[in-house]
C-alpha cells in the first residue's frame, strides 16, 4: 500500500489478467484508523490502493463519553441536551455515528429537550434534521442558556432531570453549577475533535490525484472524512477543481449517514453497500467500479471522442500535415507536437481498458489497439498518432517468450548470453508472425482523421539487443557489455540478426499504413562514443539504409549527448534529442536534419505554469529552424496529470506559430 505521494514504482508496468475486481483502477481512500486493512482490501480486490487519510487518527476510547452518552440517550435517560458548539455537534455526531445509525439518534433526541446556545450549534442540528426546542440569546453565554430554561419553565422544569452538557475543548464548569442549582444532574459529555490530520499532505497529495484525474475510485468510510475533504480543499483553494473532478470519478460510501453527508456537500454517491462494513464497502466498489465508468464513458462519448475536434486538419492528405511537413524540414504555420508515450497508464482511458485487458492482449488486438492510439491523440489535440504496440513485441517470434509483469514490467522466457543461444535466434518475418501489428496501423489509420500522420516504431537494435540479453530491463548492461566485448563474432552475428528483423518489421509498417517510423534506441546512453561507432553504428545503418527513402525516419535515443553526431552518421531523417542534451546547440550543430524534442518529461509535474515556461524555452532553443517537432525528451511519465498535458499541446499550439 503506498501514500498518494510516494506511488509511483511500477505502475506503467504491465500486470498480468485483471479481468476481475478493480482491475488496476486507482483507488483513493480516506479512512484512517483502519487505513492498513482498507488498503489490503483494495489491493486484494486489484485496486492499486492510495492512502488519503482525511482524519487525525482518534483511537475509539477517546470518544468514551460520547459512545456512553449515545448509550444513555437511546436508552431514554436523558431528558434534555445542551449543544454549545457547531463544531463540537458534528463531532460528537461523528463519534456516535462509528457505533450507532444517525436515524436512532435522532429520533431519540425528539423524545428530549434540545437547546442550544448559538447559531452555530444550530444550523449543524438542523444539517443533522434534530429538532431545536430551546434557543439562548445574544451574546450566548453559559448564562443566556440558563435564562433560557428559566423562561420556559412551565413547558420543561429542571428539576430532577438528566441534563446532558455538549462540551467541546474546554468544560463548562459555571453551566453545570447553574443546573444543579436548579435541581438537575448535568452530564458532561467531552467531544474530542476529529481533526483533519495533523500532516494533511499525503490528503492533498490524494485530491490532487482526483483533480488531475488519475484516481478512479473514492472510497469515504465516514461523514467527517467528506466534511474534512472539503474544508482541506478549501484551505488548499482546489475545492473547486476537486468538485469538477469528483464528476468524474465513483464515489463509494459506507452507509446512509455518510451518503446524506456526501450529497449535502454536493458530492454524487455512485455506490453503497446493503451493510455499512469496510469489507462490504471496497466489495461493491469493485463489482461497480468499471461498469459505472464505462457507462459514463459512453454516455460522454457519442460517437468521436469529445476532444476529436481540438485540432482542425489543414488537409485530409496526412502527407502534407504540419509533422511530415516538419520531417521535410519545408515551412510550416505552426511547429507541430506529438509526445513519445502518449497513450499509457497516466491516461483514465487506458486504464479502464487496460483494467479489462492485459497488456499483451491489448497489443494483439487490432480494435483495440486502434482505439488506444485513438483516443490518446484525439485527447490530446496532438499533430501525429503513434501506433499502439510495445517495441518486445518482436523478440517473441524471435523464440524468445515474453511476459509483462505489474512492477517489474517486460520479462523474457530466454536470453541469449552466448553464441550458441544466439544460433537458436530466429529471424522475425513481420507478416507472418506479427500480422496484428499490420491490421493494428490499418485499423488506426482508417479511425484516425485522415490528414492526421500516424507514426510506427520499433526497438533499436541496440536497445532490442539489451532486453535480448538482460532478460528485462537494466540497470548496468553487465550481460550486454560482456557479450559485446566478449565475442565479437557473435555479437555481430545477433546484431545483423535482429537489424535485418527491425527492417523488415518497419517496411512492413509503412506498408500496412504508417508515414514516418521511429527507431527508439532508449537504452544507447550506456555506451561510449568509442562503443556505439564499433558495435551498434554499422547495424543501426543498414535499418535506415534498408527503410524506403521517402518515408521520414526518426532516430531516438536517450543519454546521448555525446553520441548525436554517430546517430546522425547511422541515420535517420529526424534526430531525436533528449531533456538532457542542448537543444540550441544541435539546432546549429545539426542544421542540414530535422530535430525532435525535447521537454524534461518531468515539468508535466510541476503544474501548466511550469509546462508553458518548460515550452517556451524549447521553442526559444529551436529559434524559427525549418525541422522541428516538438516532443518530451523521453515518454511521458507514470502518475502525469492528464490537463498538464493537455496544457502543453495548447501552449505548444499557441507559442509554436509562424509568421
Ligand atoms: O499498461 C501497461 O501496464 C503497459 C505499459 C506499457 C505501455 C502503455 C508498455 C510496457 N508499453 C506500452 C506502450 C508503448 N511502449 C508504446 C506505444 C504508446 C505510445 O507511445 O503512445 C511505445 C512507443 C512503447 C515503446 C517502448 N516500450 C520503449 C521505447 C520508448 C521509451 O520509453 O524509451 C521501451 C523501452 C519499451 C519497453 C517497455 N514496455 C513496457 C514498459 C513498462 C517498458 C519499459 C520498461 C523498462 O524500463 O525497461
Amino acid at each position: 500500500m503506498i501514500s498518494a505521494s510516494s506511488e509511483q514504482a511500477g505502475k506503467d508496468g504491465a500486470n498480468r489478467s485483471t479481468a476481475e475486481g478493480f482491475g488496476g483502477l486507482r483507488v483513493v481512500y480516506f479512512e484512517s484508523r483502519l487505513a492498513t486493512e482498507c488498503g489490503t482490501l483494495v489491493e486484494k480486490s486489484g485496486g492499486i490502493a492510495i492512502s488519503a487519510p482525511a482524519m487525525r487518527e482518534v483511537e475509539l476510547s477517546d470518544n468514551g463519553p460520547a459512545i456512553s452518552f449515545a448509550g444513555q440517550l437511546l436508552a431514554g435517560r436523558v431528558d434534555a441536551v445542551i449543544f454549545l458548539t457547531g463544531v463540537g455537534t458534528r463531532h460528537l455526531f461523528a463519534a456516535m455515528e462509528t457505533v450507532h445509525q444517525r436515524d436512532e439518534l435522532v429520533a431519540a433526541l425528539k423524545e428530549t429537550t434540545v437547546a442550544v446556545r448559538g447559531p452555530k450549534p444550530l444550523r449543524a442540528l438542523g444539517e443533522l434534521g434534530v429538532r431545536v426546542d430551546l434557543r439562548a440569546e445574544e451574546p450566548n453565554t453559559w448564562q443566556e442558556v440558563l435564562a433560557a430554561f428559566d423562561a420556559n419553565q412551565s413547558t420543561f422544569s429542571l428539576e430532577g432531570k438528566t441534563v446532558a452538557v455538549q462540551e467541546y475543548g474546554v468544560g463548562s464548569p459555571q453551566l453545570a453549577s447553574g443546573l444543579a442549582e436548579r435541581g438537575a444532574t448535568p452530564l458532561s459529555v467531552a467531544v474530542y475533535r476529529w481533526a483533519t490530520p495533523e500532516n494533511t499532505r499525503p490528503l492533498l497529495d490524494g485530491l490532487r490525484e482526483i483533480i488531475s484525474g488519475t484516481a478512479d475510485v473514492l472510497l469515504f468510510t465516514s461523514s467527517m472524512q467528506a466534511r474534512n475533504v472539503i474544508e482541506i480543499a478549501s484551505a488548499a483553494d482546489i475545492v473547486d477543481q476537486l468538485r469538477q473532478a469528483l464528476k468524474e470519478v465513483v464515489v463509494a460510501s459506507i452507509g446512509p449517514v455518510c451518503s446524506q453527508t456526501l450529497d449535502e456537500l454536493g458530492i454524487a454517491v455512485d455506490v453503497q453497500p446493503a451493510r455499512g462494513k469496510l469489507g462490504a464497502l471496497v466489495k461493491a466498489a469493485a463489482e461497480q467500479a468499471l461498469p459505472l465508468l464505462e457507462q459514463r464513458r459512453r454516455q460522454a462519448v457519442p460517437g468521436p471522442p469529445p476532444t476529436a475536434g481540438r485540432r482542425e486538419f489543414a488537409s485530409d492528405d496526412p502527407e502534407q500535415s504540419l509533422f511530415m511537413r516538419a520531417c521535410r524540414r519545408e515551412p510550416v504555420e505552426r511547429v507541430p507536437v506529438w509526445l513519445m508515450r502518449q497513450a499509457g497508464r497516466y491516461m483514465r482511458e487506458y486504464r479502464e481498458l487496460r483494467a479489462r485487458t492485459p497488456f499483451m492482449d491489448l497489443c494483439k488486438n487490432p480494435e483495440l489497439s486502434a482505439e488506444v492510439a485513438v483516443t490518446a491523440a484525439a485527447r490530446l489535440g496532438v499533430d501525429a498518432a503513434i501506433l499502439f504496440s510495445d517495441i518486445l513485441l518482436i523478440v517473441e517470434p524471435m523464440g524468445l517468450g515474453l511476459t509483462y509483469t505489474r512492477g517489474d514490467g517486460p520479462r523474457l522466457q530466454h536470453v541469449v548470453r552466448d553464441a550458441s543461444d544466439v544460433d537458436r535466434l530466429q529471424e522475425v518475418d513481420p507478416n507472418e508472425s506479427l500480422p496484428f501489428v499490420m491490421d493494428a496501423i490499418r485499423r488506426t489509420r482508417g479511425e484516425l482523421p485522415a490528414g492526421l500522420p500516424l507514426i510506427g516504431f520499433s526497438g533499436a537494435p541496440f536497445t532490442l539487443a539489451s532486453y535480448i540479453i538482460e532478460g528485462g530491463s537494466s540497470r548496468n548492461y553487465t550481460h550486454t557489455k560482456r557479450l559485446m566485448h566478449s565475442d565479437r563474432g557473435a555479437w555481430d552475428a545477433m546484431m545483423e540478426l535482429i537489424s535485418r528483423s527491425v527492417a523488415r518489421y518497419l517496411s512492413a509498417q509503412v506498408e500496412a499504413g504508417v508515414q514516418a517510423v521511429q527507431l527508439f534506441d532508449s537504452w544507447v546512453g550506456c555506451l561510449s562514443p568509442d562503443e556505439y561507432r564499433e558495435f551498434v553504428l554499422p547495424h543501426t545503418r543498414s535499418v535506415f539504409d534498408a527503410l524506403p527513402p521517402s518515408t521520414p525516419s526518426l532516430h531516438f535515443g536517450t543519454g546521448t549527448s555525446a553520441l548525436l553526431d554517430l546517430q546522425v552518421e547511422a541515420g535517420g531523417s529526424v534526430l531525436g534529442i533528449d531533456h538532457r542534451s542542448d537543444l540550441a546547440e544541435a539546432s546549429r550543430r545539426f542544421s542540414g536534419l530535422a530535430l525532435q524534442g525535447n521537454m524534461d518529461p518531468a515539468i508535466l509535474f510541476a503544474g501548466p505554469e511550469a509546462v508553458r515556461s518548460g515550452c517556451r524555452a524549447v521553442l526559444t532553443a529551436v529559434g524559427d529552424r525549418d525541422g522541428f517537432i516538438f516532443n518530451l525528451g523521453h515518454g511521458v511519465l507514470p502518475g502525469t496529470p492528464v490537463d498538464n498535458v493537455i496544457a502543453l499541446v495548447d501552449a505548444v499550439h499557441e507559442f509554436g506559430l509562424r509568421d
